[in-house]
């Protein structure tokens, strides 16, 4: 007898997944911001990382595990075979190539195309009931591209989306009027970047929209310049990738806090990229963020906002640039 088996006489094998693993694809920048932040906001005890680099994957695991006494009884895993991914809720897709510096997220297109193929049918493989979380950019269109290669029901493909950008654009808003993020609401819908839309006509404090104070508010005539929050927000990468020369805390807190709305089957509503033909008279099949409920299914409702005719008149604009793309995509 071993000394494990002289301490412990087993009842049962333990089952091998709980129900809240998720699998994180990539080990960059983001993948591990996004794997840090869902293991210490205790969102899953079960994460297992995916990459081809072998070594930096079993780096990042071992220095992980090393923390997990740290945590309440996390489980992380890493391997470059997709059978460790078995059984996930959730598939969080952070792999391929990222800006390089004034490069814009749609240069990337074809390249993590390339990269999906190899990644997607892996995933649904193996987990044929998750929710594929596409983080990599540009995020809109490879939801999309990952929405035709897994086959998939739409509402089991998301893209991180304008999750991320509402949360800058509030956070900036609570800079300007002293208030916590948490408490200055708006939206960002769109495209996740560059032609983002702000949707000033909702933005609002306690429910006094800032609109109904001063109808210039967001626009061009502004004499106070709230318009510059949006232009922020959309600069935002850009700066901080020519500073630090990547993003990842915002965007793996954002993350983690879809994840968590999703495990928790919370019907938290989250501006997230979810197909939006027929939404504001999109009539091209394409992947644009509006504010979406979130449960175990994935995306289980889309929140029909009253949007403004200029309003509108970007997002179909940032509609026909997505389709454009899309159409060009070798697969
Ligand atoms: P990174 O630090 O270069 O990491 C990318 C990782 O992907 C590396 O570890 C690679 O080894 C791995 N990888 C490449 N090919 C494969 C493959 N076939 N299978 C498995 N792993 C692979 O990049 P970083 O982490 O900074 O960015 C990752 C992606 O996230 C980029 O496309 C970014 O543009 C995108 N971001 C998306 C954001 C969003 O809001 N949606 C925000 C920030 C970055």
């Amino acid at each position: 007898t071993t000394l494990k088996e002289k301490l412990l006489s087993v009842v049962k094998e333990p089952s091998g997944n709980g129900k809240n693993k998720i699998t994180v694809v990539g080990v960059g920048q983001v993948g591990m911001a996004c794997a840090f932040s869902i293991l210490t906001k205790y969102v899953s005890s079960d994460v297992v990382l995916i990459d081809v680099m072998a070594d930096k994957l079993k780096g990042e695991m071992m220095d992980l595990q090393h923390g997990s006494a740290f945590l309440k009884n996390s489980r992380v895993n890493a391997s470059t075979d997709y059978t460790a991914s078995a059984g996930s809720s959730i598939c969080i897709v952070t792999a391929g190539a990222r800006q390089r510096e004034g490069e814009t997220r749609l240069n990337l297109v074809q390249r993590n195309t390339d990269i999906f193929k190899g990644i997607i049918p892996q995933l649904v493989k193996h987990s044929p009931n998750c929710i594929l979380l596409i983080v990599s950019n540009p995020v809109d269109i490879l939801t999309y591209v990952a929405w035709k290669l897994s086959g998939f029901p739409k509402n089991r493909v998301i893209g991180s989306g304008t999750n991320l950008d509402s949360g800058r654009f509030r956070f900036l808003l609570s800079q300007r009027l002293s208030a916590a993020p948490t408490s200055c609401h708006g939206w960002i819908i769109g495209e996740h970047g560059d032609t983002s839309v702000p949707v000033w006509s909702g933005v609002n404090v306690a429910g006094v929209r800032l609109r109904d104070l001063d109808p210039k508010v967001g626009t061009e005539d502004d004499p106070e310049n709230y318009g510059d929050i949006h232009k922020q927000v959309v600069s935002s990468a850009y700066e901080v990738i020519k500073l630090k020369g990547y993003t990842s805390w915002a965007i793996g807190l954002s993350v983690a806090n879809l994840a968590s709305a999703m495990l928790r089957n919370s019907g938290q509503v989250h501006a997230v990229s979810t197909m939006v033909k027929g939404f504001h008279d999109i009539k091209e099949e394409v992947f644009l963020s509006v504010p979406c409920i979130l449960g175990l299914d994935g995306v289980t409702s889309v929140v029909q906002q009253k949007l403004t005719e200029d309003e509108k008149g970007l997002l179909l604009s940032s509609a026909k640039t997505m389709h454009q793309v899309q159409t060009n995509l070798k697969y």
